[in-house]
C-alpha cells in the first residue's frame, strides 16, 4: 500500500509517460505533446491554458537544453514551479 506522497510521485512520473509516448521520442515531451499535457491535466491551475503564446513561453523555459524537446528533468522544472505556486497559495491565505 502505497503512502499518498508516494502515489503523488507515481502519478507525476505515469503522468509524463503517458503524453511522452504520443510521438517520438517515447522518453520526451514534443510541443504538441507538452500542450495536450498541459491542457488536459491543469486547465483548472494554469490562467490561459489554451493561450499559444503562454504555451510557447512555458516550453521555452522547459527546453533548457534547446532541443526542442522536454525531457523527464525539464518536466520537473514545471512540477516544482507549479508546487512552489501551490505552497505559496496555501500559505497566503
Ligand atoms: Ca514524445
Ligand atoms: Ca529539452
Amino acid at each position: 500500500m502505497l503512502t499518498p506522497l508516494e502515489g503523488a510521485v507515481g502519478i507525476i512520473v505515469e503522468i509524463f509517460h503517458k503524453y511522452s509516448h504520443s510521438e517520438p521520442h517515447h522518453d520526451k515531451l514534443s510541443k504538441a505533446e507538452l500542450k495536450c499535457l498541459i491542457q488536459k491535466e491543469l486547465g483548472n491551475i494554469l490562467k490561459h491554458p489554451n493561450d499559444p503564446h503562454q504555451l510557447q513561453a512555458i516550453f521555452d523555459d522547459l527546453d533548457v537544453n534547446k532541443d526542442q524537446e522536454i525531457n523527464f528533468k525539464e518536466y520537473m522544472i514545471m512540477i516544482t514551479t507549479l508546487l512552489i505556486c501551490v505552497h505559496d497559495k496555501l500559505n497566503s491565505n
